[in-house]
């Protein structure tokens, strides 16, 4: 549970910094009512979906792999952000600077009107084609699929397949890029809701903190980040990052900042 000092210590790094990294990862989206990977009922749990989101995979039996994604589209559909995504939206608009990194590809950061936030790991909204790479709404290359199918490139004929990030695979060069101007540059690191086992994404809160950075973490349970985490929030993210706003819709941390 979260003690009211941490959520004051939290506050006032929070209110105090320059420049704010956040980090999110599928808990942020669980009470949206999208599955994590790992939890209790995650996506990963069979260990079968786990082996499905490989290059290697694909190249074996991509209908396979386009039934697990159809149904992840499908089940995506009509879901909207939470409290917590609206918070860090929120936070944006307060903050002189803050670099929203997420490892999550459902959208809902940018639903809830965050600008720009970094897609660690793509996007499953967009279908790219294996072959000349062009790409199109996910939506529309599911449209009238059938299982055993898998949809086609419009321009040339090549498999699509989700633009989402696989094991094995590089992330985006341009999400790299700007994750580690976003790590070298924060005075405060903010990680909501991810196990902290995936790399290169796990590695960025040991990144920032050894170089000055104070993390403050928000996870309901404990994770490889949380020996390094300056501040632990013990909770969910949709009750804990509307608290760190502040009460209600007030400017707080804008007023303090201005203050200052
Ligand atoms: C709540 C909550 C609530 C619950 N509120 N919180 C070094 C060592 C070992 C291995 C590697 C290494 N470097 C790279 C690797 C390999 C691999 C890797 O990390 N493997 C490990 C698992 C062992 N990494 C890669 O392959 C990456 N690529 C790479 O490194 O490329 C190098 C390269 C360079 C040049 C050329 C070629 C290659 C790519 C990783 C891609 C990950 N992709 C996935 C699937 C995306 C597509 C899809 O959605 O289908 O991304 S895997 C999956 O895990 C997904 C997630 O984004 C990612 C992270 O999961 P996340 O978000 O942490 O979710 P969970 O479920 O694990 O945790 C949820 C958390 O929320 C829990 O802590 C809960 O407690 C909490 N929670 N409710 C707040 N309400
Ligand atoms: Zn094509």
């Amino acid at each position: 549970m979260t003690t009211p000092e941490a959520r004051n210590q939290a506050r006032e790094l929070i209110v105090s910094s320059r420049s704010i990294a956040v980090l999110t990862g599928a808990g942020i989206s669980a009470e949206s009512g999208v599955p994590t990977f790992r939890g209790e009922g995650g996506l990963w749990r069979g260990r079968r979906a786990e082996s499905l989101a490989t290059p290697g995979a694909f190249a074996r039996n991509p209908a396979e792999v386009w039934e697990f994604y159809q149904a992840r589209v499908k089940s995506l559909h009509g879901i909207t952000p939470n409290a917590g995504h609206r918070a860090l939206a929120a936070l944006e608009s307060r903050c002189d600077q803050l670099w929203l990194m997420t490892q999550n590809v459902d959208g809902l950061h940018r639903d809830a009107g965050s600008t720009n936030p970094i897609e660690l790991h793509g996007t499953i909204r967009i279908a790219r084609c294996h072959s000349c790479r062009r790409e199109c709404d996910i939506q529309g290359a599911l449209s009238g699929w059938n299982p055993g199918e898998v949809p086609e490139c419009n321009a040339c004929g090549g498999s699509l397949r989700p633009a989402v990030v696989w094991f094995g695979e590089a992330l985006p060069a341009d999400a790299l890029l700007a994750a580690d101007r976003a790590i070298r540059s924060c005075d405060v690191m903010l990680v909501v809701g991810t196990s902290g086992v995936v790399q290169p994404a796990a590695s960025f809160a040991y990144t920032a903190s050894s170089r000055g950075a104070k993390v403050i973490e928000v996870n309901p349970e404990e994770t490889p980040i949380s020996g390094i985490a300056d501040v632990v929030l013990r909770g969910t993210a949709a009750v804990e990052l509307p608290l760190l706003m502040g009460p209600g819709d007030s400017e707080d941390l804008r007023i303090r900042r201005r203050v200052d």
